[in-house]
């Protein structure tokens, strides 16, 4: 019988997965005893090998937090123990901000603190428009970086000293891209710009965990075209701009819809980006919701 040995996910495909022991230099493919599928990238697990380069999961460890998204049937988590969320945005494609809106409130409900990332800030004007549109979330408190893949990602580099990072956002974003340029030596497979218009293709497949020489580690993960936020009670709370409105409505059970005296809705009246804002905090507390 082997010694138990722990090791972190490294990546994952479905059952299969990879784990790395400390200060291996290559990971072992491993896979899961028994058929549940919980095990997801960053976790800590306790495996037995099976020969010197495989082995079986055999248990996984409490984590520290745990990013999902979900919809009505199915939880889908993507990474565990990760501290921080770089929502990864761009112009071309264009970015969904309701998808913006969903990523941080799955951030801050799983106890990870969000950072929006702004990519491709090489292409000027559209950045430019792009930022003004994002101070909105800055004003907040959301930290906000401005970055190129391309060229230049200098001002990324000390916000991920020493954590644990998930890169989070549609396709195309540049989230590979991103990780090509912090992690010397990575190959992360990239879009091909020929299909980069708003072609909801991805590139990325599964989740894998890069270290980091200056500690840590960054997260790549497949982009997405939907956000479902399923497993949560999402309330006014949720939205930082709404939290000190909540509880203020004429109506204690107001759904800020039609109901007289809203509070919410007086705020953001003649404010687009608010009523946008607001927009998205109705199709969250729809029984029935809307899916992107
Ligand atoms: N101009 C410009 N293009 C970029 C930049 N970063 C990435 N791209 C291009 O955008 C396209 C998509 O990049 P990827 O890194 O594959 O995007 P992704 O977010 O990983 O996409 P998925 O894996 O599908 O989620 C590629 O053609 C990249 O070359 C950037 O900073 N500037
Ligand atoms: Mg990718
Ligand atoms: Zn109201």
């Amino acid at each position: 019988m082997n010694k138990p040995l722990t090791g972190t996910v490294t990546a994952s495909f479905g059952r299969h997965h990879e784990v790395t022991l400390p200060g291996a230099s290559a990971p072992l493919e491993c896979v899961r005893r028994g058929r549940r599928k919980d095990v997801v990238c960053g976790d800590h697990v306790t495996i037995s090998l099976t020969s010197p380069s495989q082995g079986v999961i055999e248990s996984v460890q409490e984590r520290q937090t745990l990013l999902h998204r979900s919809d009505e049937h199915r939880d889908k988590p993507l990474a565990a123990n990760v501290d921080q969320a770089l929502v990864v945005v761009a112009t071309d494609p264009s970015y969904h901000d309701g998808i913006l809106t969903r990523c941080l409130i799955a951030a801050e409900a799983a106890g990870v603190a969000p950072v929006i990332v702004l990519n491709k800030s090489d292409l000027r004007n559209d950045a430019v428009r792009c930022l003004d549109a994002l101070s909105y979330y800055e004003q907040m408190g959301y930290p906000l970086v401005s970055v190129s893949a391309l060229h230049d990602v200098s001002a990324l580099v000390a916000i991920l000293k020493g954590h644990v990072s998930l890169l989070v956002g549609q396709s195309g974003m540049g989230k590979s891209s991103l990780i090509n340029a912090l992690v010397p030596g990575a190959t992360a497979r990239t879009g091909d710009l020929s299909t980069a218009l708003d072609s909801g293709r991805h590139t990325t497949t599964f989740t894998r965990w890069y270290p980091l020489e200056t500690g840590g580690a960054l997260i790549d993960s497949p982009g997405m075209q939907t956000f479902g936020l399923a497993h949560l009670q999402v309330s006014e709370y949720h939205f930082r701009e709404f939290s000190s409105l909540a509880g203020q409505c004429q109506f204690s059970d107001c759904r800020h819809q039609q109901e007289p005296g809203c509070a919410l809705k007086a705020w953001v009246a003649g404010h687009p980006q608010r009523e946008r804002r607001l927009q998205y905090l109705r199709e969250l507390q729809q029984p029935r919701r809307i899916r992107y």
